[in-house]
């Protein structure tokens, strides 16, 4: 029969809720509280969060930043964008800004760097190809994150979170060399 929300019901209108689906609706319930215990013990437990420190910073002082950091240990440039390599474990800086990542960094192998990612316009996204690693490059914030590079070679860094026009272009590089040979190859 048609009713409106207007109408109340007749009187007993419900019917008893059967025992199955009560199981059920513990079953449910038990979950939510399974995964709701899991946000806390992952975060503690999980093995997946950011190894760093995050702090927060002008994007005009992180630009100022970069260049200290490109001034101070540029040894080659690769299709107009400084290559830096730092010595092994400093502090390494990557700007993203529209549309390209800065600078390019050479590493060694095998050694601990902290590195330091943030923006000096809008998000960006990080992605580590053709490595699984994704990290959110926010304005503002300045992400240093432990790294140590495991294997020699390019990657490419992708920006993930679109940021205008020149999103795909925003490409940048990344040169792991053996930690043994002294860096150069
Ligand atoms: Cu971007």
């Amino acid at each position: 029969m048609y009713r409106s929300g207007i109408e109340a019901p007749e009187r007993i209108w419900w019917k008893k809720v059967h025992k199955t689906e009560k199981i059920w609706v513990w079953i449910a319930f038990g979950w939510c509280m399974v995964l709701f215990a899991m946000m806390p013990l992952w975060h503690l437990r999980g093995g997946q969060n950011p190894s760093g420190i995050r702090y927060r910073v002008e994007p005009e002082d992180y630009r100022v930043r970069v260049a200290e950091f490109i001034q101070e240990y540029q040894v080659d440039t690769d299709n107009g964008f400084p290559v830096v390599e730092p010595p092994p474990g400093s502090d390494v800086y990557l700007q993203g800004s529209m549309w390209a990542w800065m600078p390019v960094l050479r590493l060694q192998a095998g050694s601990e760097y902290i590195l330091h990612l943030s923006s000096i316009d809008v998000n960006h996204g990080f992605s580590l190809y053709p490595l699984n690693i994704n990290f959110q490059v926010v304005p503002g914030y300045d992400y240093g994150l432990r790294v140590t590079p495991t294997e020699a070679g390019e990657f490419h860094i992708v920006c993930n979170e679109f940021c205008g026009v020149g999103h795909h272009l925003m490409v940048g590089k990344v040169i792991v060399v053996d930690g043994t040979s002294g860096g150069d190859q």
